[in-house]
């Protein structure tokens, strides 16, 4: 006999439960911190334990735990999985909207707008409220069964909650954010096993393992489109009011639905939704318009397999295939070399690409590209195009592994690698034209001296006829020098000794970022020049009155000092302020270290009550604030954090444990 107490404090806490996953996945408003959820879950589990009789196959419990199957059983769709018409631009997509409009004999149309989720299609099925059956799409006629899988995505209720019909097929998409599947590889990475390619096939390998346990331990996600069979009585006559029931009985949908009017609406909502589409959480291919009213949907039916009521409008592809023609190896202004693969041309993303960085010797070796190789390339946003896997099968016989070569391929100076580092440099310096070039160019940019009209072609020119040989010597540059140039006359040469000119009223800011130290970027350049007020105090710094600068730590401060511990340098420097380089005064403020940042402090610390760690980050100029926010630089995680950790997870601020925050608060001592 199960004692009545226990009884209602089990169904107590399946409530709570259910509660906290409706909230943190439908409602995405998490309303208890992880740890009180994991609490609530193993004060369950223990009294079913004792109490075997409680368990319920609903129960939050009975996710995980089943026994990996030997073969996933074939399930047939009673209603089949249709698949979606493609509109590849504006002119398909107004085409479709035309023949809507013809066959309903209406003016406008009013379509439910979806993003179109990059994830594997499947079905639900519900009967009397409870998680029966759980099926892959399939070939659209049959699937198959996955239902053990499913029930380890938390996302996906076990139980719909209010007045829900006695039978209820849903459809949508499982599929992994883009975080979750970089934590994933990285897991994959640590623990020596296959990496995948993309979040779609994470998730749709994920779905696919006969160990449900391997399953549970990915991170799935689920959003509805749809319903298949189901009590049609129960059912609204949109497809927007329908989704708004589904997530009342318990599943989530997207956030990004939305109902447009007519095709000028379609074409805003593709346009909103490209521009959003880098900063989503997961990734998308495209979105998807369906007629908005079932009666209307009736009507038009569908031809061979596809509604006539819904269409999917593509966005560029982030990934193409080409060829890797050969791998080359570039030096950058630090001497850095960086292999790039020259590919095949390939449109991707928006733009035709002809190369893809590879980063360094180790990323070749652990992708293993080779010139020959056919690979998958993806160009996201605006960020650089990158090699993401070969297609081993298609690699030609002659392809042999790169090779980081030992001389510089522009000076033939030594290569070196140092000891933990992953970069490979040109040991020549200076001495190295590609190193010139690139330090010129960067001197001569927009954010650095902005010299107007100092491109790469003028600037290899400069150093291949040794007319310039550092910075310095761009300032000793003669109209005459100049105009003796290929593509350049008299006028033109005029312009530049004027923008030459022109460059020498700057800002210390600017002036200590063109030096070119590296890891000194603009910001750092920035700190730099307040903190101090005067490039001498800069000059004749050491490591730890550098290490006072806000974002300065050991590394930078040594390439700083390294940087003018060497004679050349400080030899250039006077040159430099002898042709007349001259910047306002700058007020020192060695202002508090941390002042501009924001904290948020959560959980219980060891070291010191949080009215402590207040006061102190406070008088190191720091704002302390009790929620976070866009506007929070590091939340402050002692033990047991809740849920402001999550949220700062989620807007991917920086959380310091109580070690990182006592070194954060030593490196900023006043
Ligand atoms: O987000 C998606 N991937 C998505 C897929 C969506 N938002 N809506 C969809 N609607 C349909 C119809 C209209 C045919 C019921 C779909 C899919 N189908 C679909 N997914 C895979 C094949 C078809």
């Amino acid at each position: 006999m199960i004692p009545k107490d226990i009884a209602k404090r089990s169904a107590e806490l399946r409530n709570l439960i259910n509660q906290h996953n409706y909230r943190y996945y439908v409602l995405d408003d998490p309303s208890i911190p992880d740890a009180e959820y994991d609490r609530l879950l193993s004060e369950l589990a223990a009294l079913e334990k004792e109490y075997p009789g409680l368990v319920t196959p609903d129960s939050p419990t009975q996710r995980v735990g089943a026994k990996p199957l030997d073969v996933f059983s074939e399930v047939k769709h009673a209603v089949p999985m249709l698949s979606l018409a493609n509109a590849f631009d504006k002119e398909d997509m107004d085409a479709f909207d035309r023949r809507v409009r013809e066959r309903l004999n209406i003016n406008i149309v009013e379509y439910a707008a979806e993003t179109k989720l990059d994830g594997v299609a499947i079905s639900l099925l519900f009967e009397n409220g409870v998680f029966v059956q759980g099926a892959t799409r399939g070939d659209g006629e049959t699937g198959e069964d996955v239902t053990l899988n499913l029930r380890t995505i938390k996302a996906i209720p076990l139980r719909l909650m209010g007045n829900y019909p006695d039978l209820l097929e849903v459809r949508g998409e499982v599929y992994m954010s883009k975080k979750g599947f970089s934590d994933l590889n990285k897991t994959q990475k640590k623990k020596g096993e296959k990496l995948f390619a993309n979040p779609r096939n994470a998730a749709a390998g994920s779905l696919r393992q006969l160990d449900p346990n391997i399953t549970a331990q990915r991170p799935l996600l689920f959003f509805a489109h749809g319903v298949g069979q189901h009590d049609r009585t129960m059912l609204p006559g949109t497809h927007t009011e329908i989704l708004k029931k589904l997530q009342k009985w318990g599943l989530p949908i997207s956030p990004e639905t939305k109902m447009v009017t007519g095709i000028g609406q379609c074409h805003a909502y593709y346009r909103m939704i490209g521009e959003r589409r880098a900063d989503l959480a997961y990734e998308i291919d495209g979105v998807v318009f369906k007629v908005n009213d079932i009666a209307q949907q009736e009507l038009l039916g569908f031809v061979s397999r596809a509604p006539r009521w819904a269409i999917a409008w593509k966005f560029q592809p982030e990934e193409e295939i080409t060829k890797v023609v050969d791998i080359e190896v570039q030096v950058g202004r630090t001497g850095a070399l960086t292999p790039v693969a020259r590919l095949e041309p390939v449109f991707v993303g928006g733009v035709t690409v002809t190369n893809a960085t590879l980063h360094n010797e180790d990323e070749i070796r652990r992708k293993d590209v080779r010139a020959g190789d056919t690979v998958i390339i993806r160009r996201a946003g605006d960020v650089i195009p990158e090699v993401v896997r070969v297609l081993q099968e298609k690699r030609p016989e002659s392809a042999r592994p790169f090779q980081m070569p030992r001389k510089c391929p522009i000076c033939g100076s030594d290569v070196e690698r140092l000891e933990g580092e992953a970069v490979a440099r040109c040991s020549g310096g200076l001495f190295c034209s590609a190193q010139q070039i690139q330090s010129i160019l960067h001197f001569a940019s927009r954010l650095a001296m902005d010299i107007e009209g100092m491109g790469d072609k003028l600037v290899e020119q400069l150093v291949a006829t040794g007319h310039v040989r550092n910075v310095a010597d761009l300032y000793t540059l003669k109209q005459e020098q100049l105009a003796s140039l290929d593509r350049m006359g008299e006028k033109s040469a005029g312009n530049i000794i004027q923008a030459l000119e022109n460059s020498k009223q700057t800002t210390l800011n600017r002036f200590l970022y063109a030096l070119g130290i590296r890891e000194v970027g603009e910001a750092t350049a920035r700190n730099l020049a307040q903190h101090f007020g005067n490039l001498e105090l800069i000059r004749t710094a050491n490591q730890e009155e550098l290490e006072k600068v806000p974002d300065i730590g050991p590394i930078v401060a040594r390439h700083i000092t390294t940087f003018f511990a060497q004679s050349h340098n400080n030899k250039i420097i006077g040159r430099l302020l002898d042709a007349g380089i001259t910047w306002p005064k700058v007020k020192a403020s060695r202002k508090k270290p941390l002042s501009g940042k924001t904290f948020v402090i959560t959980g219980v610390l060891e070291s010191m009550k949080r009215d402590e760690a207040k006061e102190r980050l406070q008088t190191l100029g720091a704002k302390v604030s009790g929620s976070v926010s866009k506007k929070t630089n590091y939340v402050i995680a002692g033990s047991d954090p809740g849920s402001k950790a999550d949220k700062a997870r989620e807007l991917n601020i920086e959380i310091l444990n109580e070690k990182e925050f006592l070194s954060l608060l030593d490196r900023n001592r006043l």
